[in-house]
């Protein structure tokens, strides 16, 4: 992805996501907000942000982290919402035998003793294949790709969720459904 476009997916994340109200905007209770009004108050904020360069964005992100809605007048981050405003409907599913949890090897004792908790986001984050949790543990430090017996946890009550853009979710994983090696 190119440099501009870049910094304008790390600006939505972040208000999409965390701080809409830094920029003055109020998200739905789904997610969405209106794109003119999230255009102008980014501007109004030193933003250059224009619709061609949200299209750009939500076109060219290969993790597809936002959704533009079917009428095209709202956009929404996929997942990864820490911001109370936000309650997403996340389509339930059931999970395949196996999902993947990349992280940094230096929080392996504490998930050993807690399981994996969703910390300041509203849940835990699965990835379907190895190699994508594996990209996503690189952020945090020297990676590490923990199995989930995501299978199981369902039969036994837990919710899984899966966000528009293929990331799986749920509450938090017992330790006990934790592969280490
Ligand atoms: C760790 C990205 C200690 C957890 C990705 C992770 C994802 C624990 C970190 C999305 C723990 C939280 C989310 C415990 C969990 N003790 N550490 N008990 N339980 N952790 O960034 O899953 O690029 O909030 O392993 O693709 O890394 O932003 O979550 O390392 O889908 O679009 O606490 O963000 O998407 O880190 O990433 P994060 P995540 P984007």
């Amino acid at each position: 992805m190119d440099k501009q476009l870049d910094k304008i997916s790390k600006f939505l994340s972040y208000i999409l996501r965390h701080q809409p109200e830094v920029i003055g905007i109020t998200l739905d209770s789904d997610g969405w907000v209106n794109i003119d009004s999230l255009i102008m108050r980014a501007n109004q904020h030193g933003e250059p942000l224009t619709r061609e360069l949200i299209e750009q964005l939500v076109k060219t992100s290969d993790k597809k982290r936002f959704t533009i809605s079917d009428d095209g007048l709202k956009i929404r981050a996929a997942q990864g919402h820490s911001t109370q405003q936000v309650k997403i409907s996340h389509v339930e599913h059931m999970p395949p035998e196996f999902l993947y949890h990349g992280t940094a090897t230096r929080f392996i004792d504490s998930i050993k003793k807690q399981g994996l908790v969703a910390g300041s986001r509203h849940y835990v984050h699965l990835s379907g294949d190895e190699k994508t949790a594996n990209t996503v543990g690189k952020r945090h430090g020297k990676p590490i790709v923990l199995k989930v017996k995501a299978l199981q946890m369902y039969h036994q009550g837990f919710n899984f969720y899966l966000a528009d853009n293929g990331v799986w979710l749920t509450d938090a994983v017992p330790n006990t459904f934790l592969i280490f090696d």
